[in-house]
C-alpha cells in the first residue's frame, strides 16, 4: 500500500520541477538560472526546489567582498573569479552591487575581461538587485548562494557595497570578508572603525598603482591594531586589480583564513551562526506576513490610533496585534 502512495503519479508541477532540477544538477545553466530568479522573487518554486537542493549544498567556499563605491570590488571580484578558475575551480559570482559591470550596464573598460569570464562555462554570474524577497536582500543572498552551491560551484564570490547594514550583513555573511580599500580614502578610513572592520578577515589596498597606498596600509594596520584580538589578524594585502598585480597573493590570504577557520573550528561556527541568521530573518519576515493580513492591516489602524491618542502603550498595542494573528 505504500508503495502505492509513493509511485502514485506526481502532480505535473511536482514532475516538471523534479526534471528542472535534475538539469540543474547535470550543469544546465538556463536551468539555474530559471531556479535563481523564483528564489530570488520568492515564488513558491524557488522553494519547493531549494528544499530538494538544499542537502546538496554545503561544499562551496563563500567570499565576500565589501567596500566603498569605486573600491574596485568588480575589479577585484574578476580577477579573484580568474584566479580560482587558474586552479581549476569553478566559480559563482553574486554580486549585489547595482552599479556592477557584471550587470547589462557593463562599463565600457571592463567589457574585454567580463567577456572572458562570460565566454567561460566554470563561472556563473548573477546580479541581485530584489529587495522584495522574504526575510530581505539578505535572506535572498543566502538562498542564490545555497543554488550555486547546491550547482556545484566550488567558490562563490559576493560583491556588495559597504554602505547600508544589510549589505555589511550581506559581505559577513560569506566564510571569508574581503574590504577593499583605496589610497587617499582620507577621513574615510576613521568611519571603517563603525562595524565594517570586525568582520573583515583580509584587507586588500586596491588601485595601489597611485599616490597614498603605503599610507593607506599603514592607516589599516593601525586600526587593526585597535580591534580586539580575535585569534586572527587579518592582512593587508597591495594589489592592482586592473592589472592583476597581487591577486595570487589576495587569494593566498583568502586560503589561509580558510585553513585558520577549519582549524580553529570556526567554520562550523559560523555555519551555525548563518543559519540561526537565515532562519530568524525568515521567521520574522513570516510572521509579519501573517499580520497583514486585509483584517490584520485593519486591526493595526485601529491599534495605532489608540496608541497616538494615548488609550492604548505601543508594547500593549503590539502583544494585541500579535495575539489576534
Ligand atoms: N588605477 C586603478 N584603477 C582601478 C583599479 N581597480 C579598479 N580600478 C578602476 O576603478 C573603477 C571602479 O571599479 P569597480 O570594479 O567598478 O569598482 P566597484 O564599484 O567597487 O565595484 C573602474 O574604472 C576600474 O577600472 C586599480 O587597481 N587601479
Ligand atoms: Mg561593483
Amino acid at each position: 500500500m505504500t508503495t502505492e502512495t509513493a509511485d502514485a503519479p506526481q502532480s505535473e508541477l511536482s514532475g516538471r520541477l523534479a526534471e528542472l532540477e535534475e538539469r540543474l544538477l547535470a550543469g544546465d545553466r538556463r536551468a539555474l538560472a530559471r531556479v535563481l530568479s523564483w528564489v530570488e522573487s520568492g515564488d513558491q518554486r524557488g522553494r519547493e526546489m531549494l528544499r530538494a537542493l538544499y542537502p546538496r549544498s554545503g561544499r562551496a567556499r563563500t567570499i565576500g567582498l565589501t567596500g566603498s563605491p569605486g573600491a574596485g570590488k568588480s575589479t577585484v571580484t574578476n580577477e579573484l573569479a580568474k584566479s580560482f578558475r587558474r586552479r581549476g575551480q569553478t566559480v559563482g559570482i553574486v554580486a549585489i552591487d547595482p552599479s556592477s559591470p557584471y550587470t547589462m550596464g557593463a562599463i565600457l573598460g571592463d567589457r574585454v575581461r567580463m567577456t572572458e569570464l562570460y565566454s567561460d562555462d566554470g563561472v556563473f554570474i548573477r546580479s541581485l538587485a530584489s529587495r522584495g524577497a522574504l526575510g530581505g536582500l539578505s535572506a535572498a543572498t543566502q538562498d542564490v548562494v545555497h543554488v550555486l552551491d547546491a550547482y556545484g560551484k566550488d567558490v562563490i564570490l559576493i560583491e556588495t557595497v559597504g554602505a547600508g547594514q544589510d549589505e555589511v550583513d550581506i559581505a559577513g555573511a560569506a566564510q571569508t570578508t574581503i574590504l577593499v580599500n583605496t589610497p587617499n580614502m582620507g577621513d574615510e578610513v576613521q568611519t571603517l572603525k563603525a562595524g565594517i572592520m570586525e568582520i573583515a578577515d583580509v584587507l586588500a589596498v586596491n588601485k595601489s598603482d597611485l599616490p597614498g597606498a603605503d599610507r593607506m596600509v599603514s592607516a589599516l594596520k593601525a586600526l587593526l591594531s585597535l580591534n580586539p584580538d580575535r585569534g586572527w589578524d587579518p592582512p593587508v594585502v597591495r594589489i592592482v586589480a586592473t592589472q592583476g598585480e597581487g591577486i595570487e597573493q589576495l587569494t593566498e590570504a583568502c586560503d589561509s583564513h580558510f585553513e585558520e577557520l577549519q582549524s580553529s573550528g570556526k567554520l562550523e561556527a559560523g555555519e551555525l551562526e548563518r543559519a540561526r541568521q537565515q532562519i530568524t530573518a525568515l521567521a520574522r519576515a513570516n510572521v509579519l506576513n501573517r499580520l497583514r493580513t486585509e483584517t490584520g492591516e485593519q486591526r493595526l489602524a485601529d491599534l495605532s490610533g489608540a496608541v497616538a491618542n494615548r488609550t492604548a502603550d505601543p508594547h500593549t498595542a503590539a502583544a494585541a496585534w500579535l495575539a489576534e494573528s
